[in-house]
């Protein structure tokens, strides 16, 4: 019982210790649980060779993938400190003394969370960060501020697409990276969904995300919290403080972690004619952030609107305004945003977001690698190994050729981001989204009645999940043959999208000037809209019922980890937790076989648990029987096993 217990905890599994501990035990595979464990991986690489990844939209067979190469390091040596040992040595308020007065230019690191949310529609599967975290941060090229590793659409896409458990995602990173800030992306009161959630539900998400879980030691004692989120980006879809005043309370209060709290950046400050989004607008709302309590400030250009003589201007006079330090995250969509980060880093911003150059870019953050070469010789120079970290975008630059069916179709930068202001994240998921609809070659009406949608909702910061809302009314437009003027003649006539409706009704919170009452009575229809807080109409989540309920729906004890899980998106938990049924947890499973499935003869390792990987070799198949069944042969460990599955193809 007692190896068993070991092997079946995770934490474990991932203290050094453990590595030599359990030598190999062939015999193990004997055993009822991983003779289980070994059948459910069978049938779920037979479903994916047989009837693919329905998330897979095409399969290139002329794809050849290589082997990514991890930069050497010594696994027993001691992790040297970083960023968090001087968080957890000075603690919150030291730590942001220490970063006022640090010259030199802080890097966050957005590799595993916005870069490829922004150009791999978050597909990146946990395996591909965990093989390279332990190097990384054993040899850490740079004196990391951060990783962002969390939040945003990952929690969604983990669960629904790539059939992880995101929690589990951050507990084994968290693991295998003790020493950087963890950050995470924190949509306010929206969590990390597309809506308003009670405020319970908020509040204990962030205690779950700071706390992280367990660690147990070679004996299987509790030895301390693995720690999970150190710092928190929080912002509001609509830049409305009201809705992000919970969480940064949360965060201060109720964890050791940092409250970073955002300005979304909207509009061009320096263009006189734009009188909405003025520097007075940001400056005014930085100090209302300061006030609620944050312990940063980030500028949140998630579409790449800030210009570079603008982020000049705009760090100048929130450094005057404001003491928070201050944290610069943009989208290259433009194609010029390292000039925007060169004129932010010489007005004195403290912290500029990057991802690794092999997934930089467009619509994701600036490459680092290449930021790392721009500072050399300025007097804010933060040094990088560059040699050495350019080894690890060499690494994804290879693992990024796996995800090519969700590459962005973006191919060069483009300045129709000015007009349209659509964010990095959704201007790469809109083509696919049109095509779905079949307005593929309306892209460019799409995108015009991308901007006339904002016009018609009085002019929006968009960042999800408003954004979306403009999003839907655009593909309304289009699909309509809608032109803006026909929508304020014929409005009244017109059933708009339930997003648009939740909108105006005020379920995502109040804009800066109200929106347009004529607008709003068009899309509501008498319906009355409120201006407090969405939150404030939703009853808080009864935990101890949830617990019940989830007890006889899933015939287990769950961890509260589980009950948020639930409680953030019941039908795609509900779902995870079904196929987790049939198919056991597939996230170790190398990402070609996941996606792809295997080749005759094709072979592969997939670890179980620590200190015990299974080799697996898809050997043939037998035509479909009468029924459509087919048989699927594999050499598991050396011995046939054969698995039936329905052609469905
Ligand atoms: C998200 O909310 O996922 C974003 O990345 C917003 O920019
Ligand atoms: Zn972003």
């Amino acid at each position: 019982g007692f190896l068993l217990n070991l092997l079946e905890n995770e934490d474990f599994q991932e203290g050094r210790a453990t590595v030599r501990f359990i030598p190999d035990h062939p015999e193990l595979m004997e055993l009822p649980e991983f003779r289980d464990r070994g059948t459910r991986l069978l049938r779920y690489l037979a479903e994916v060779i047989v009837n693919d990844n329905p998330d897979v939209r095409y399969i290139d067979s002329s794809k050849t993938f290589l082997k990514p190469v991890v930069p050497k390091f010594d696994p027993y040596a001691e992790v040297p400190k970083g960023s968090r040992d001087r968080l957890i040595e000075l603690g919150r308020d030291g730590f942001v003394d220490w970063l006022k007065q640090e010259n030199r230019i802080q890097y966050t690191d957005t590799t595993f969370r916005d870069a490829h949310q922004s150009l791999l529609a978050t597909r990146m599967r946990m395996i591909d960060m965990l093989n390279v975290s332990r190097s990384y941060a054993a040899n850490r090229p740079g004196d990391l501020f951060s990783m962002e590793v969390w939040g945003g659409a990952t929690f969604d896409v983990a669960l629904r697409f790539l059939k992880e458990d995101p929690w589990r995602r951050l507990r084994k990173l968290r693991t295998a990276i003790p020493n950087t800030i963890f950050q995470m992306l924190l949509r306010g009161s929206n969590g990390v969904g597309y809506k308003a959630y009670p405020d319970n539900l908020i509040i204990k998400f962030i205690e779950e995300a700071a706390q992280g879980s367990m660690l147990y030691d070679t004996e299987g004692r509790e030895k301390g919290l693995a720690g999970g989120i150190d710092l928190f980006r929080i912002f509001d879809s609509l830049n409305w403080v009201k809705n992000m005043e919970v969480s940064i309370k949360t965060v201060r209060e109720n964890t050791n972690s940092l409250a970073e709290a955002c300005i979304c950046y909207s509009g061009d400050l320096t263009n006189p004619g734009k009188t909405k989004f003025t520097l007075q607008y940001y400056v005014d709302l930085a100090k209302r952030l300061e006030s609620a309590g944050a312990h940063l400030l980030a500028i949140k250009d998630m579409a790449g609107l800030l210009k570079p003589l603008a982020a000049r201007e705009l760090i100048t006079a929130l450094r005057e305004e404001v003491s928070l330090p201050i944290h610069l995250h943009t989208h290259d969509t433009s194609g010029i945003q390292s000039a925007t980060y060169l004129e932010a880093i010489n007005a004195g911003v403290d912290v500029v977001d990057v991802a690794l150059n092999s997934l930089s870019g467009l619509t994701s953050q600036p490459g680092y690698n290449s930021i790392v070469a721009m500072m050399q010789g300025h007097p804010r120079e933060n040094p990088v190994d560059l040699p050495l970290l350019n080894k690890y975008a060499d690494y994804f630059e290879t693992v990024r050729n796996y995800y090519y069916p969700f590459e962005t179709e973006l191919r060069a930068g483009t300045a129709t981001i000015y007009d349209t202001e659509i964010p990095g994240g959704q201007y790469s998921n809109l083509r696919p989204q049109a095509r779905g609809l079949g307005l593929e070659e309306q892209f460019s009406t799409i995108r015009e009645n991308y901007s006339a949608a904002n016009r018609l909702f009085g002019d929006l910061v968009k960042v999800t999940p408003s954004s979306k809302v403009v999003g839907d009314m655009a593909m309304f437009m289009t699909s309509n043959g809608l032109t803006e003027a026909d929508v304020r003649e014929r409005g009244s006539k017109l059933d708009f999208p339930d997003s648009v409706k939740s909108l105006m009704r005020g379920d995502l919170g109040q804009i800066e000037g109200g929106f347009d009452p004529e607008v709003q009575q068009m899309v509501l229809k008498g319906e009355k809209p409120y201006t407090d807080r969405p939150n404030a109409h939703l009853e808080p989540v009864d935990f101890d019922a949830v617990a019940k309920e989830y007890r006889t729906t899933f015939d287990e004890e769950p961890s509260i980890k589980d009950l948020l899980s639930q409680q953030l998106y019941p039908k795609v938990f509900a779902d995870f937790k079904d196929f987790q049924q049939e198919y056991g947890e597939v996230a170790n499973i190398p990402t070609p076989a996941f996606f792809y499935g295997l080749k005759p003869n094709e072979e592969i390792l997939v670890r179980i648990s620590e200190g015990k990987r299974i080799t697996i070799k898809y050997l043939n198949m037998t035509n479909a029987d009468e029924l459509g069944n087919r048989l699927v042969f594999f050499s598991l460990n050396g011995q046939t096993r054969s698995i039936t599955v329905r052609d469905r193809k």
